[in-house]
């Protein structure tokens, strides 16, 4: 297992969520508006001031250092990380929702730290992408695949009780697992992933919360079934993919989006320069979709970084990003404690 895979992974997540950030909730991106502002890079001083990350990356760091320091797994430590982090710096554009478990646990009024999150929607629980888009560390820190689905889970239900939420935290970690072992075909990566969520939707309360969300069953494993249709197809538009896939704040409507974006972005597409790498293209096509833009270009990026590595994030991406020395490092220290494991 190659280092420059985990340090891709983080650095991956970490570009996605400071380019796609500057787009996000934009109905439309134009590709001209998107490369001019790409191309402009170059002239920034990132020295002075980089981009920003938001709360996507915010919340990856505090579960990277908490896997990191309480090892294997501490859910009361990565509740108060979480906390602390957000108290000390509420800016960085949270979920709306998600801001009133931090909250509840601020409080101190509750022992069970993953009861705030079972209160959030009148008792549904939240199935934002949020959980989603700060699992990375977890298939960083876990080989074993049963790890990688209980911990995505585990650490999901801290902020996202409905199994919409944290299903989704299951299948992007799943993702970036599969992404780290290399070479593996689109029909044998989506397997993996359509296999592994079959098993995870079969359980009532996944079954029960899709259903109640009149969303049918096993609405992953549907989704991913209409990630393999749009690929065999080739070139699927835009606005089919929004309309089908989506790219909204909602996980169910994201995290398969940001899985389309990188399998469909191993190959050129329109608009985007042929110059440019597969990484490189992923986030763009993932910004180029509009609506949640931060969060499906760092999950995407997160998935493309475990698999093409480190060496296809441009340095001048990396240094305009803030706090990438941070995940040069965690990268580092991630790989060895999945290694020693
Ligand atoms: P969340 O738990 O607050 O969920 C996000 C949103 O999803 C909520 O505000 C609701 O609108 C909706 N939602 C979730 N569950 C339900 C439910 N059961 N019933 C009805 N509505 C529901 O926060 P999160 O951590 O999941 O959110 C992540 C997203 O929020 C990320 O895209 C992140 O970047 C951020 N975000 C912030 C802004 C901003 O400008 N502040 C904009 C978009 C996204
Ligand atoms: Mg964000
Ligand atoms: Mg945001
Ligand atoms: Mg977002």
């Amino acid at each position: 297992m190659l280092v420059l895979r985990f340090r891709g992974a983080l650095l991956g997540a970490l570009v996605g969520d400071c380019l796609g950030a500057v787009f996000e909730s934009r109905e439309a991106v134009a590709a001209r508006s998107v490369l001019s502002f790409v191309r402009g890079l170059e002239k920034r001083d990132w020295r002075k001031s980089a981009l920003m990350y938001t709360d996507d990356t915010a919340m990856a760091r505090s579960l990277v250092q908490s896997l990191l320091e309480k090892p294997p797994f501490d859910e009361k430590d990565l509740a108060q990380r979480f906390t602390t982090e957000y108290f000390n710096d509420p800016d960085r554009g949270y979920g709306l929702g998600v801001v009133h478990v931090f909250e509840k646990l601020q409080s101190g009024e509750y022992c069970n730290v993953f009861t705030p999150a079972k209160e959030q929607f009148n008792g549904k629980g939240s199935y934002g992408n949020g959980a989603a888009m700060r699992v990375v560390g977890v298939p960083l820190a876990f080989p074993c695949v049963q790890d990688v689905i209980k911990y995505a889970k585990i650490s999901g239900e801290l902020t996202h009780a409905s199994s919409l939420g944290y299903n989704g935290a299951i299948l992007l970690a799943l993702a970036v697992h599969y992404a780290l072992q290399g070479n593996l075909s689109r029909e044998s990566f989506l397997g993996h992933l359509l296999s592994n969520m079959q098993e995870v939707e079969a359980d009532e309360k996944s079954r029960s919360d899709a259903v109640g969300l009149e969303l049918g069953e096993f609405p992953y494993c549907n989704k991913l079934k209409k990630v393999k249709e749009f690929l065999d197809k080739g070139n699927v538009s835009c606005k089919d993919i929004i309309d089908e896939l989506g790219n909204g704040v909602s996980a169910l409507d994201s995290v398969p989006t940001a899985i389309y974006s990188f399998l469909r972005c191993l190959d050129p597409v329109d608009d985007v320069p042929k110059e440019l790498n597969s990484l490189q293209r992923t986030v763009i096509f993932c910004i180029l979709l509009g609506g949640d833009t931060d969060t499906i270009a760092t999950m995407a990026g997160a998935i493309a970084g475990a698999y093409h590595g480190e060496d296809q994030i441009p340095e001048i991406w990396r240094k305009n990003s803030e706090g990438y020395k941070d995940a040069e490092n965690w990268g580092k220290q991630l790989w060895e404690l999945y290694n020693s494991r």
